[in-house]
């Protein structure tokens, strides 16, 4: 007994690679010319974080940070935004404080930024969860700190880039706090003309305006974020990667062309995948701008993550929206909440200690991959090569091994990307995520977030697909022939649209009707 299970054993379900377990050793902290790191590596070497210095720039490659803004007729921006925020570390501040000193050195907004998000958060908040003046004036003091703590220039993720942005959660909590007192310069403009018309928003002042229970439940946590970093025995004290990676032309796989068979899949009908899928590569179901519409309405499975999360937050500042061939990767984030439901039913629930060891570089094992599906208004549209295509790429990109060995490579933990809000079809979605993780030679984690008929459904097809030594070509080209079928049948039955087999029911009968020629 035992022999059987071992041989060729080593995809056997339930066998998922996890960090820190298939670890691989990481060189030294360095940094190079795709690589930027905010601290002193000679320092972190020696065990301590300390800021890196170097000459600021200001100009399109860089973050222009409040402090680099040149002087003009009305004197020192910075000066102007020291002197706002002293005086909310004076004993007692109000919500009408906050406002008046924001709007000091954001003048031209006085009128047309309002406050009744967070007003309404304040008179509603128990005061033992928030004491606001407390937390307000160590927030304001963490904003202050920022041309200490910030000493190098932060370079702009900017498409076709591949780029890395090391920097420590210190660095982090002070960005995110001068994001929560909107002092970033030239990022209030809305039109996407202007100058970071193609980045995300930083500055919180959509997140303060139009009280709902969404934006109460929001500022629970970012105040829980901002009370945990804020004080000195719960202070994070390591670093956190952003990177984002492109892919050439050259590097896109000629999908019809793979040989690899499918990866092992297990699917979850419980779970999510940020508790359930910890140590794997967890996959952000992205908008093209980094964090979607967490600073203002949206409160779906990206938002959520990125309140859990708030360092996530911070990619927002330099991370230009993203393009069919890339992706944001992000390692090393820590949760400091949980929470319960989702969207209308979401809540804060409570401070959540993250027991996640942590790597060479000092990041929680924990990695977050960016990746935005196409939204589909009409349904049809996914159903043809083009956007299969593209659904392909933008999986692969999330999905690709860095240069390591596959036993060395954590799963993927993923579910219905692109199904929610951008409408997708849960059944392609996964074929194209199946084949996507087959060419990065990864195995899949798929949660379906509490439907357990869809969950019995994928299995079964993946098994099935499993038993007739699907490639990812072979697969590739069923799913164009499905598109064809789809044009055809849905055209004939546009009035009832649900007449049209759906793409499992498609290769199941395809399949059959193989088995039964040979
Ligand atoms: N774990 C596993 N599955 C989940 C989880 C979770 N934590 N949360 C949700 N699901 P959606 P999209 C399932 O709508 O369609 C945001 O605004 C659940 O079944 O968030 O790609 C972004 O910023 C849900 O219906 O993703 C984008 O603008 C499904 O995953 C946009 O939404 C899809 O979640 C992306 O929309």
């Amino acid at each position: 007994p035992g022999t059987e299970a071992q041989a060729g054993d080593t995809q056997c379900e339930g066998k998922l690679n996890k960090e820190p377990e298939c670890h691989m050793q990481l060189d030294k902290l360095s940094a190079d010319r795709n690589h930027t790191v905010l601290i002193d590596i000679n320092e972190f070497n020696a065990g301590r974080i300390v800021p890196y210095k170097g000459k600021h720039h200001w100009d399109h490659l860089h973050v222009k940070l409040p402090q680099c803004y040149p002087l003009n007729t009305m004197g020192s921006r910075w000066a102007a935004i020291e002197k706002a925020l002293k005086k909310l570390t004076d004993k007692g501040v109000s919500v009408g404080d906050v406002e008046r000193a924001i709007k000091t050195y954001n003048h031209s907004h006085r009128r047309d930024w309002n406050f009744d998000a967070l007003s309404s958060y304040v008179a509603q908040v128990p005061k033992l969860e928030n004491n606001f003046p407390n937390v307000i004036s160590k927030m304001a003091k963490l904003a202050l700190k920022l041309p200490e703590l910030i000493q190098h220039p932060i370079p702009l993720l900017r498409q076709k880039c591949n780029h890395a942005i090391t920097m420590s959660q210190e660095q982090i909590s002070c960005l995110l706090a001068n994001a929560f007192f909107c002092t970033f310069p030239h990022r209030n403009a809305t039109h996407p003309n202007s100058e970071y018309g193609n980045f995300p928003t930083i500055n919180f002042s959509s997140l303060f305006a139009e009280r709902s229970p969404r934006k109460f439940q929001k500022l629970r946590a970012l105040f829980h974020y901002f009370n945990t970093v804020t004080k000195e025995d719960s202070k994070p004290d390591g670093l956190v990667t952003f990177e984002r990676i492109s892919i050439k032309p050259s590097e896109c796989p000629e999908w019809n062309k793979q040989k690899g068979n499918l990866t092992s899949l297990q699917v979850y009908s419980k779970g999510c995948i940020e508790k359930e899928g910890k140590g794997m590569l967890q996959v952000d179901f992205a908008a093209k701008m980094v964090g979607g519409g967490v600073l203002g309405r949206g409160l779906v499975q990206e938002e959520i993550r990125f309140i859990q999360c708030p360092e996530l937050i911070v990619a927002r500042l330099f991370t230009e929206k993203l393009a069919d061939n890339e992706c944001l990767k992000i390692t090393g984030v820590q949760m400091y909440s949980n929470t319960h439901g989702y969207s209308d039913t979401f809540e804060w629930h409570s401070p959540h200690t993250d027991q996640t060891k942590r790597d060479e570089w000092k990041r929680l094992y924990c990695q977050i991959v960016a990746i935005d599906a196409l939204r589909f208004d009409d349904p049809r549209q996914q159903f043809t090569e083009i956007s299969i295509k593209r659904e392909l790429l933008k999986a692969y990109v999330g999905f690709k091994r860095d240069n390591v060995p596959t036993e060395y490579t954590s799963a993927i933990a993923t579910g219905n990307w692109g199904c929610g809000a951008f409408k997708g079809d849960p059944m392609l979605k996964a074929l194209i995520q199946m084949m996507a993780a087959a060419v990065a030679q990864r195995d899949l984690a798929y949660f379906t977030f509490d439907n357990e008929q869809q969950a019995e459904h994928l299995q079964r097809m993946h098994k099935l697909l499993k038993s007739h030594n699907m490639t990812v070509g072979k697969l590739y080209n069923l799913l164009q022939d499905y598109c064809k079928h789809y044009s055809l049948h849905h055209h004939h039955h546009h009035h009832h649209p649900h007449q049209v087999k759906n793409v499992f029911d498609y290769i199941r009968e395809k399949l059959a009707i193989r088995s039964s020629q040979l």
